[in-house]
Parts: C-alpha cells; sequence; structure tokens
C-alpha cells in the first residue's frame, strides 16, 4: 500500500526534524519482540517480587499487594540496541517513587545503582538516578490494557525518551527487564545480562552507545 509507505516515511522524517529519531535508528510502527529464551508463565498464587540489598528493609510483595499499588502513566519513545524506534508508547505502572512514598522503599545512602532480576535470571543494570527519574517505570500496562506474555507480563521496566525532557538519559530499551520479579539496590555497579555479553553498560541512545 503505496500511500500508507508514504505517509510512513513522512512520519519519519517529521520525526526526524523533530530530533527524536536517535543516530543510526529508524521508525517502526510495529512493536516488535525481543527477548533471549522462552516466555516464561505467570501463575499469580506463587508470583512475588523482592526488593533487597541497599535498603533499610528488605521488601516482598505478592501479585495482589504488587496490583494494588498506585500506578502512573507514562509516554515514551523507546529505542532498541538494533535499530528499531517506536514513538509514543502509553506505559502505565508502579514507579519507584511511589515504592518510596508509600514506606515500601527505601535506599539507604549507599545504594547508587540497582539490578533489576527477571524470570530466568535475566538482570539488567541502571545507576539509581536513572531508575528514580520520570523516563523509568515498572510497567503493568501497555495502552490501557496488561502488558502481552511476550512482552513482559505481568511486570516489566521500561525506559525511554520523553519529548521535551532533554535532562533526561535514555538508555537503549534492553535496560527495561521484562518479566520482572525483584530489584536489589547496590553500592557498586554489576552488570546485567546483555551488558555482559557485551553491550555497553550505559547504552545511552544519544551516544549511540551500543557495544562496548
Ligand atoms: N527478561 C528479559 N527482558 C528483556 C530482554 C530479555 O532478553 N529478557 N531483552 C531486552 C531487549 S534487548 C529489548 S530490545 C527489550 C524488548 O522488549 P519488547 O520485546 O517488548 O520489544 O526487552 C529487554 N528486556
Ligand atoms: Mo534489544
Amino acid at each position: 500500500m503505496p500511500d500508507n509507505l508514504r505517509q510512513r516515511k513522512e512520519f519519519e522524517v517529521r520525526l526526524r526534524n523533530e530530533g527524536r529519531i536517535p543516530p543510526g535508528q529508524s521508525l517502526t510502527i510495529q512493536f516488535p519482540v525481543l527477548h533471549y529464551g522462552a516466555v516464561p508463565e505467570f501463575d499469580p498464587s506463587t508470583w512475588d517480587f523482592h526488593v533487597q540489598g541497599e535498603v533499610e528493609k528488605s521488601l516482598v510483595l505478592s501479585w495482589n499487594e504488587f496490583s494494588q499499588l498506585p500506578r502512573t502513566s507514562l509516554l515514551i519513545d523507546i529505542h532498541c540496541i538494533t535499530g528499531w524506534s517506536k514513538p509514543d508508547t502509553l506505559w502505565e505502572g508502579v514507579s519507584i517513587r511511589t515504592l518510596m512514598e508509600q514506606g515500601l522503599v527505601q535506599p539507604k545512602p549507599s545504594a547508587r545503582y540497582v539490578l533489576q532480576y527477571a524470570e530466568y535470571g535475566f538482570t539488567a543494570n541502571l545507576p539509581l538516578e536513572i531508575m528514580l527519574a520520570e523516563n523509568f517505570l515498572l510497567a503493568t500496562h501497555f495502552n490501557g490494557q496488561p502488558i502481552t506474555p511476550d512482552h513482559g507480563y505481568p511486570l516489566r521496566g521500561v525506559i525511554g525518551a520523553i519529548v521535551g525532557r532533554n535532562d533526561l538519559k535514555v538508555p537503549y530499551f534492553w535496560k527495561g527487564a521484562k518479566w520482572l520479579r525483584g530489584l536489589e539496590f547496590l553500592k557498586d555497579d554489576r552488570p546485567g545480562f546483555w551488558e555482559q555479553a557485551g553491550y555497553h553498560n550505559d547504552g545511552d541512545v544519544w551516544k549511540e552507545q551500543r557495544l562496548r
């Protein structure tokens, strides 16, 4: 359908002019699925969410407890290291700030990094500063619906660019762990799954930090 293709191209040119497509990236309107391994089963009766490490008190929440936490929405452009960028993705979920405001998580002054833990031992590391910024969320919903199994149901980290917020650091989308089960607050940085496999530790999309 040449008309659609033309509209798509025009949309990409507009986004480029608006500075929303980082170097080496191109637009997708699909939502590609990318991960290592299989999609895990979700059992709400055994699922739990752990917060441990450099926090005043470690925390375990059941799915029932987690799903009742106050949620915020987040509209971000997401950028995958494999080259696709998807604008205006709408997420809903629990921010780490909310966990702090609810008195559930209190990072120790020594906490400087956070490791996301997911099913099958997948991990992703980020500085605490980035995890507390407005463009990171522990997401339960995409476009008003629970996230689909292949995109991380029931919980995943998401990180991307908020239009107009050029003050925020924007790592590639691999820094959001699908099927998230917990967080470990750390004094010292610890490389995650893809970081150990050769991805750049910071992964800044504007600096095109893909591999190290
Ligand atoms: N648990 C887990 N989360 C993961 C990954 C993975 O392999 N396992 N891959 C990451 C990568 S490389 C990307 S680009 C995004 C892709 O998310 P999507 O499948 O929803 O597009 O998930 C990230 N989170
Ligand atoms: Mo990726």
